[in-house]
């Protein structure tokens, strides 16, 4: 039987396991990523593990979320991860030079390969043809160290285009129809994997744009074949060498089909406050706007940011509108500038911000109360903006541009045709921001500033448990609900202590006293928890706050992964009913663990009530030990693989 290009790598790169979907199985990692606010714990971690040297082909630490620096604690950090880079062996991107996966597209992945990111949009790279997974910051420290990454083997999609995009509907808007059909959940325990025609059409940036956002389709990762559009990208980067061809086999099998016809697409809108709330820009046209931002990971290659500068060119935006431009990385902007696209954008009125994550994650820009904020980002989780109250909504470049312009959604497809946008054919290299690692580390200096906290500890389990029902949520609860970001608490990533007084503060601000309190705590939640941000802070602080088990309808993979990692339990409930009956604030209690997990199902019972229902939980053998002795650094340290 033929292969998918996700087999296919999936193969070369097989440590253990087979591959059937569902069965657990280890990858080789040739290359990590880390970016600084999930990057200081990772290297915490990978110290903790007394290896000298990582080893895999290539490792960077990105710098582009706290950037801010309103007080030492971000700086610290900064030298902190340059530090630790320079001595173990990783590349170190300083601040402004980028967004983690825009700069890891223009001068580092390579098709192929395996990736795996601190960070959820880590499959950005499947715009190259490479395989890239987000993950806890404990599987990328381990992955340094040489060891493998583990997945559930995942069922392959396929998108197959044909056709190809009229002026003004975009790459953005091939994801928002995606998500449309499949919703958040749609992608879970699949890869989604783009092909036929219409994929020709698509240059290598508008293609990372769609791997990008399948993160949001709660998909373990997408990846596009490796063709002459790749070859052809590689080369304006000076790194034609990096390529090889990769294409699925022609009688490859998958689990599901979805066919798009490009030519049909029209610009799309996803509304407040879920990636999947989508409908067609034209069906809001009139909504006034307050704020326009124009970058992220998503949306801020050169391609997006030429077409926005020409759309803008000669024109003001409306007095109402405060627009933001945040290019991806400095070659973006340096080429702005060389060719005067810049002045274009600026003389509209924009207000240029740094080479970073900025608005996206809440760092600056945060829109006015009750605000309008049409963003060309991946996600528009309530309160992600820094404004509990404003109203984003996710577009494309183009409806963005368009949107600013007017003061009004505006559907781009009624605005004046802009020329053709082609992309230079070398591009702008120089790579002299990011910093080689010393060639022998053991000279460096690791320096350590006063917001790095002890790592929490955590508990290995007992025979039975009895905890508190501290908090009940309900579907889709994120990682932002979790555990927020933003200006004021992003600094403290490596300070869990002062981070879980924020647990939660979405939902419910009184969950971290409440949690402390109870002592053994757990969390019940509906389907999909945890999908959305890789933080591990989201696990790492409900287990400094006592939480020892979450039982949930179902959970996003990677957030199912850090709470393993952290030590704990991950439930489904057997019988989804069972939901329903618990109230928060009951006691439960849970008997004979170990014998549960190598079962399968834990039995629960509801003190109050002294009904028994079933969590299940179908944890590898790995897996059952990692949480039995309290979460994988214990693990890891015991001397387990
Ligand atoms: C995000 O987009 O939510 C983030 C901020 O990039 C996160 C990582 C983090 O929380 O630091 C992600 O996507 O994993
Ligand atoms: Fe940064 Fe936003 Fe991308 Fe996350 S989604 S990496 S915060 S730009």
């Amino acid at each position: 039987m033929g292969k998918t290009i996700a087999q296919k790598i999936i193969a070369a790169h097989l440590v253990s396991g087979d591959m059937t979907p569902g069965s657990e199985v280890a990858l080789r990692i040739d290359q990590t990523l880390t970016q600084d606010a999930t990057g200081t714990m990772a290297y915490l971690e990978f110290e903790t593990m007394g290896i000298d040297r990582v080893k895999t082909e290539f490792s960077i630490a990105y710098v582009d979320h706290n950037t801010l620096q309103c007080g030492f604690e971000n700086a610290d950090d900064h030298r902190y991860l340059q530090t630790v880079a320079a001595k173990h062996g990783v590349h170190f991107s300083r601040p402004g030079n980028g967004i983690c996966h825009q700069v890891h597209l223009e001068r580092f992945g390579k098709p192929g390969k395996t990736l795996i990111g601190s960070d959820s949009h880590t499959p950005t790279g499947g715009g190259l043809g490479m395989l890239s997974f987000g993950a806890g910051g404990m599987d990328v420290a381990v992955a340094m160290g040489g060891g493998a990454y583990y997945i559930t083997m995942p069922k392959m999609f396929k998108v197959h285009l044909t056709g190809s995009l009229r002026p003004f509907v975009t790459a953005k808007d091939v994801s928002l129809e995606l998500l449309r059909i499949l919703s958040v959940k749609g992608g879970v325990g699949a890869i989604v994997e783009w092909g036929g025609p219409g994929i020709a059409t698509l240059s290598v940036p508008e293609r990372a744009t769609i791997t990008n956002m399948g993160t949001e389709l709660g998909a373990t990762t997408s990846i596009f074949p490796s063709d002459e559009v790749t070859k052809a990208f590689l080369k304006t980067q000076g790194r034609e060498g990096d390529y090889i061809p990769l294409e699925s086999d022609g009688d490859a099998v998958y689990d599901r089909i979805i066919e798009i016809d490009l030519s049909t697409l029209k610009p799309m809108i996803a509304c407040p406050h879920s990636p999947d709330n989508v409908v067609a820009v034209d069906s809001l046209k009139g909504v006034k706007v307050d704020q326009v931002c124009i970058g992220s990971c998503t949306n801020s290659s050169l391609l997006d940011m030429l077409k926005v500068a020409a759309m803008l060119k000669g024109k003001t935006i409306a007095p109402g509108v405060s627009l933001s431009i945040s290019p991806g990385s400095r070659q973006v902007l340096s080429m702005l500038a060389q060719c005067g696209a810049l002045t274009d954008i600026l003389a509209s009125g924009a207000r240029l911000l740094e080479c970073a994550c900025g608005p996206c994650i809440g760092m600056g820009f945060s829109p006015s109360s009750g605000g309008v904020s049409l963003r060309t980002f991946n996600r528009n989780f309530l309160g992600r903006s820094g404004t509990k109250d404003g109203q984003v909504y996710l577009v494309s470049p183009e409806t963005a541009a368009a949107s600013a312009l007017t003061g009004y959604i505006t559907d781009p497809m009624t605005m004046e045709p802009i020329p053709a946008i082609s992309l230079p054919e070398s591009f702008c290299i120089d790579d002299s921001a990011v910093l080689p690692p010393a060639e022998d580390g053991s000279s460096v200096e690791v320096l350590r500033g006063p917001n790095i906290k002890e790592f929490p500890k955590s508990k290995a389990f007992s025979q039975n448990l009895a905890v508190e029902a501290v908090l009940k949520v309900g579907d889709n609860i994120t990682t932002d609900h979790i555990m927020p970001a933003g200006a004021k608490i992003l600094p403290y990533r490596s300070n869990i202590p002062h981070l879980s007084k924020f647990c939660f503060e979405v939902c419910d601000p009184s969950f971290p006293e409440r949690a402390k309190a109870a002592g053994d705590g757990v969390i019940i939640g509906g389907s999909n928890y945890g999908q959305g941000s890789s933080r591990e802070h989201a696990a790492l602080v409900p287990m400094y706050l006592g939480i020892r088990c979450v039982i949930a309808k179902s959970f996003a993979r990677i957030h199912a992964a850090n709470l393993i990692n952290a030590g704990i339990l991950p439930l489904t409930f057997e019988n989804p009913e069972d939901y329903d009956a618990l109230e928060q604030g009951c006691k439960l209690e849970l008997t004979d663990i170990a014998g549960g997990m190598a079962a399968g199902r834990i039995a629960i019972k509801d003190q109050n009530t002294g009904k028994v229902f079933y969590g299940s939980c179908e944890l590898t053998q790995r897996q059952q030990k990692i949480l039995l002795c309290g979460g994988l650094l214990n693990y890891t340290k015991e001397g387990g693989q």
